[in-house]
């Protein structure tokens, strides 16, 4: 006889889990009871496994299935629940139910991601963040599928595939990922003058956000709101984060992906974590033909903006992020947007770019969960309509088809009901989706329209838009990307775009990359000097925040560090809205000055600064000469110092600092001034730590 106890060693050692009153009995997907979940059935205790074995095939069979093909673009993201309020009611411009009555709340789903890297890649490339919100109003789901640049590199869908795969990792070598410094996707740029604007956009510290909390996002097109009386008025989305807008700096950005790939999320995840919930403005620019026809670029034309001076953004409502998805795989991985998905009182405009995304993500979403039937899933689902299921028609069948219909009704029109059946629903011509019934007429062609031949003007605009400080990164960004690009005919032709935005842009460059200039690219159009957007900036722009509210300050301290200095500045930290972080060589228990103790949040090693906002160091004089010879803390200093930050420090901890070669200026401050310096960075340093483009 074998030794049936689940405790003898020989049957799995001391591994097995018992139900009990707070367990339930473990089963297969098909609910019957599992005895066993350590061993497969064999023929003997040492012999082969029997193919019957019912409970291993469907694990393992279930385990094989796991994956689903990543998104071709976005496919590395984080997620978020929270709610929309609109603040100011825009019923006289459409019938869009979520903007009708000051707050009212709509619930939102938020998913943010990076474009180009695989679902594995890091979160801090150089690269434009998704910025993609699932509305669920009561009148269905309306996803508005942003990023957080408000153009794109292309006019025509037609070319996404093009741009996409010369983006990724090139095709042969299957290398870089997540990244844009190769030679494919230059070539790709440099043969399409239309994206220089973008490729500015790209090349700024845009693409590098501290935070997701801290980018605004835009919904790029133009869109149409139409009113109850059937009034169309153009409308572009803009959000504007509440936190400001706080970007990384290059060398930051690079040890971020080193230190904790996974640093964005984690931010996002914390943040709500802590109940500093990300929250934004909700900002439209609305506007008529008359004005449209007025500018010197075609709102359709997805390369554009409409600068804020030119026509402001009305704040109509805001959008909090308060809860964390339960599972990443059932929420954020399969949450699928489409731009298609519309609501009574919203639609399109003719924008080509937007056009030929209607078709894509539908398509996508079918390859990438497998069935026609994906809007069952829970995340999917609309819920606004109270009560009963949210969406009723004659559609059925397919692959995991999860509802059950009753009745005979799969088609209308029907009398059914005059029979007593059940017939289904019915057309609702007053509250239903009416295509806004814009005139067209026109020959059929294959063509751009010439309105669209302008590329380089607000490229300028935006250049000249810059700071100087992030004139200097601009310039540096397409320094080291064209130096790593192999083929000297693909940088020579950039080169010949980049004049056509700014002599200084491209001789700055050029000079950074030690080549002459090559003739500007002819322009298809007269390039106009627009006026300049401060709006544009990050830096010393309207939406630079001075404040700790939302922000990290890491706090280096060892033992026999000051108790009551420690206690002081992390309560100071709290008041100012931070979050202090307590960091030490030794992760466990840290003494301190007064025979006391205090538990570090993280180890030095684990938490270099480049994850933190803004650094203080407090030690005794013991603890900064032993740590001048420690690597992990000369760098932590120096990074701080580098990339700008606020130091705050004890007058013990001055030796780490002189062998970090941190000098004096007015972030490097006394333990008293600390909460208030480090409220921001300091980009008068910049000059001082690295030589710029
Ligand atoms: Fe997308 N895009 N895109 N895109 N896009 C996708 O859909 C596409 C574009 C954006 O978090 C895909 O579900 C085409 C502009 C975001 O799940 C795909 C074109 C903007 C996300 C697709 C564009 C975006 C996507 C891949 C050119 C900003 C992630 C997986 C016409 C306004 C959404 C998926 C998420 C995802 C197609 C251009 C934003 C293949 C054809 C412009 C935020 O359908």
């Amino acid at each position: 006889m074998h030794d049936m106890d689940p405790r003898n060693p020989g049957n799995g050692g001391e591994t097995h889990q018992v139900a009990d009153a707070d367990h339930p009995v473990l089963t297969t997907n098909h609910g019957m009871p599992i005895a066993d979940n350590q061993n497969q059935l064999k023929a003997g205790a040492r012999g082969p496994v029997l193919l019957e074995d019912e409970v291993y095939r469907e694990k393992m069979n279930h385990f094989d299935h796991e994956r689903i093909p990543e998104r071709i673009v976005h496919a590395r993201g984080t997620a978020a629940h929270g709610y929309f309020e609109c603040t100011d009611s825009l019923s006289d411009i459409t019938r869009a139910e979520l903007f009708q009555k000051k707050g009212q709340r709509t619930e939102v789903f938020v998913r943010f991601s990076t474009v180009a890297g695989g679902a594995g890649s890091v979160d801090t490339p150089r690269d434009v963040r998704g910025f993609a919100v699932k509305f669920y109003t009561r009148e269905g789901n309306w996803d508005l599928v942003g990023n957080n640049i408000p153009v794109f590199f292309i006019q025509d869908a037609i070319k996404f595939p093009d741009l996409i795969h010369a983006a990724k990792m090139e095709a042969d070598r299957g290398y870089p990922q997540a990244a844009t410094a190769h030679d494919t996707f230059w070539d790709f740029i440099s043969l399409m003058p239309e994206s220089t604007h973008m490729i500015l956009w790209a090349m700024s510290d845009r693409t590098l956000p501290k935070s997701f909390a801290t980018m605004e996002g835009f919904g790029i097109h133009t869109f149409r709101f139409v009113s109850a009386e059937g009034k169309s008025t153009f409308v572009k989305f803009h959000w504007k984060p509440k936190a400001g807008l706080a970007s990384s700096i290059w060398d930051e950005t690079v040890k971020t992906a080193g230190a904790d790939p996974d640093y964005q999320r984690r931010d996002l995840f914390e943040r709500i974590g802590r109940g500093d919930y990300p929250e934004w403005e909700l900002g439209v620019q609305l506007f008529d033909e008359e004005f449209a026809a007025s500018q010197p670029y075609d709102v359709l034309d997805a390369t554009k903006i409409i600068p804020e001076e030119v026509l402001p953004v009305r704040i109509v409502g805001k959008m909090v992020l308060d809860r964390y998805p339960d599972n990443y795989f059932a929420e954020t991985e399969q949450v699928a947007f489409c731009p298609s998905h519309m609501v009574p009182g919203i639609d399109h405009s003719n924008d080509p770019l937007l056009q030929g995304r209607l078709f894509s993500y539908q398509d996508t979403q079918i390859k990438r969960l497998g069935s026609t039937n994906w809007h069952q899933i829970p995340v999917n689902q609309a819920k606004g309509r109270a009560g009963g299921c949210p969406f009723h028609n004659f559609q059925r069948d397919g692959h995991m088809q999860m509802q059950v219909p009753k009745g005979r009704a799969n088609y209308e029109p029907n009398s059914l009901h005059l029979a007593g059946e059940e017939g289904g629903p019915r057309e609702d011509p007053k509250a239903g989706f009416v295509t806004f019934p814009a005139e067209e007429q026109g020959p059929k062609l294959r063509i751009r329209p010439e309105s669209f031949a302008d590329h380089y003007s607000q490229a300028r605009m935006f250049w000249r838009s810059m700071d100087p400080a992030e004139q200097a990164h601009i310039a540096s960004a397409f320094v080291f990307e064209l130096s790593k690009v192999s083929l000297e005919h693909i940088r020579r032709q950039v080169m010949a775009n980049l004049r056509n935005v700014d002599e200084a842009l491209a001789t700055r460059v050029a000079d950074g990359l030690a080549m002459d200039l090559p003739d500007a690219a002819p322009a298809a159009a007269p390039i106009l000097d627009m006026a300049p957007s401060p709006a544009l900036r990050i830096i010393r722009g309207p939406l630079e925040k001075h404040t700790l509210e939302g922000r990290t300050v890491g706090i280096l301290f060892a033992d026999g560090s000051d108790a009551g200095e420690l206690e002081t500045l992390r309560r100071g930290v709290k008041a100012a809205g931070g979050h202090p972080l307590l960091i030490a060589p030794k992760v466990g228990q840290v003494p301190l000055s007064d025979g006391s103790t205090v538990k570090a949040d993280a180890q030095l090693f684990g938490q270099p600064s480049v994850t933190v906002d803004a650094c203080a160091v407090i030690l005794s004089a013991e603890a900064a000469a032993k740590l001048t010879k420690e690597g992990a803390a000369v760098q932590w200093v120096m990074d701080a110092f580098g990339h700008l930050k606020a130091i705050g420090h004890n007058p013990a901890a001055q030796p780490l600092l002189d062998k970090a070669g941190v000098e004096p200026d007015a972030g490097v401050v006394a333990l008293d001034g600390f909460v208030e310096a480090a409220k921001r960075r300091y980009w008068d340093r910049e000059p001082k730590v690295r030589t710029l483009a």
